[in-house]
């Protein structure tokens, strides 16, 4: 069977976004809902996974990412945009497939990994099972393509070993019901791409840029105004030498590379074209345009952000009205699948 293409994907509400999620995701969600169905959550039930999240704080973060969405340009009329703990199918088919996936796929996953660290015994089920919740996030729509960073490569493919799996677990029901090439799930595509699908850390570029940084220097957080912007780009982490003008000198240079592809994403060009202008520059030179670049793409974005964030009935409404298209489309998925197990007596 042709699946009619969807597309899926979800940030988690646990602190502010920043230049990786915008980056990596969010400009990439914009773009694919000019020419999909789309799906946005705010996956609110992973972010209770890692750490205790404050309530009063969870629920503004919920809207703080509701209201970046829709200011990086996500028009919630055209794409679905809803928390995840409002559509109770994710959390009925993660359990399906907490019974479909298998130990031995979960232990491979390096996100529990860094995200335990040392303390492996002390870190929450939830954490460990991330992974399967966000297979159900993606299939309870049947959705085809995932716009992720690179770091979720792994969770997608785990996402599509779970959708293969059951569709071989059930295949002879899957084919008395009608699916001729045995597929209820689709095998999703991860949608990866640009010069920016893992933006490091300022202070590091070794490290992801990642929210829960201790270091508030390590990220560009979207809510930043123009002087922090552009001081934190001047404290950039660099090296001694000026920018090359191939993509190959910029090998074994990880602060560099970085930094020119984070132009190179915000100007909505390449790591050469970026070269090809500032190749044989200083660093202060180049820090000064790409602070000035940063500004220009994401004040716009911090105003609207603001002005929503002044209207949070509005927000609920928009969340509210999602979870109700949201629910139209999973509900009748979760039931089938049900049905598929034998759970519908
Ligand atoms: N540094 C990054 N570069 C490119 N893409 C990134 N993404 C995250 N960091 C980068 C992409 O943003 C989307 C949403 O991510 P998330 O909020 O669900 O969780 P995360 O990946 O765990 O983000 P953080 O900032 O690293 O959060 P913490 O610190 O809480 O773990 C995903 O598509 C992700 O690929």
């Amino acid at each position: 069977m042709a699946f009619t293409p969807r597309v899926f994907s979800g940030m988690q509400p646990t602190g502010n976004l920043h230049l990786g999620n915008y980056l990596g995701a969010l400009v990439r969600w914009v773009e694919m809902q000019e020419t999909h169905d789309c799906i946005y959550c705010i996956v609110d039930l992973h972010a209770i996974t890692a750490s205790w999240q404050d309530p009063n704080e969870l629920r503004q973060s919920i809207r703080d990412v509701t209201a970046a969405y829709i200011a990086a340009g996500l028009d919630p009329k055209k794409s679905i945009l809803f928390n995840q703990s409002k559509v109770s199918a994710h959390a009925e088919l993660a359990w399906i497939f907490n019974c479909t996936a298998r130990l031995g796929w979960l232990n491979r996953m390096t996100q529990f990994k860094e995200k335990a660290g040392k303390d492996k015994e002390n870190a929450s089920v939830g954490l460990y099972d991330y992974p399967v919740l966000m297979a159900a996030d993606i299939l309870a729509y049947r959705a085809t393509h995932v716009p992720v960073g690179d770091d979720q490569k792994q969770h997608l493919e785990l996402t599509r070993d779970i959708a293969q799996k059951f569709n071989n677990d059930y295949r002879t029901q899957i084919a008395e019901a009608g699916y001729a090439d045995g597929q209820f799930f689709p095998l999703c595509d991860p949608v990866i791409m640009g010069p920016a699908t893992r933006v490091m850390s300022l202070r590091d570029g070794s490290k992801k840029m990642s929210k829960s940084d201790v270091s508030d220097l390590s990220r560009i957080n979207m809510t930043d105004d123009a002087d922090t912007i552009g001081r934190k780009i001047q404290k950039a982490k660099t090296d001694a030498e000026g920018l090359p003008s191939e993509e190959a000198g910029l090998a074994g240079r990880p602060e560099a590379d970085n930094l020119v592809g984070i132009y190179a994403a915000l100007e909505n060009t390449t790591k050469i074209a970026v070269l090809n202008q500032y190749g044989g520059s200083q660093f202060s030179t180049f820090k000064k345009a790409l602070a000035e670049l940063a500004v220009s793409r994401l004040s716009p974005v911090n105003a609207e952000m603001r002005r929503l964030s002044a209207d949070p009935a509005e927000i609920d409404r928009i969340l509210a009205d999602g979870a109700r298209r949201a629910n139209e489309i999973a509900q009748p998925i979760l039931l089938e699948t049900k049905r598929l197990i034998g759970l519908d007596g």
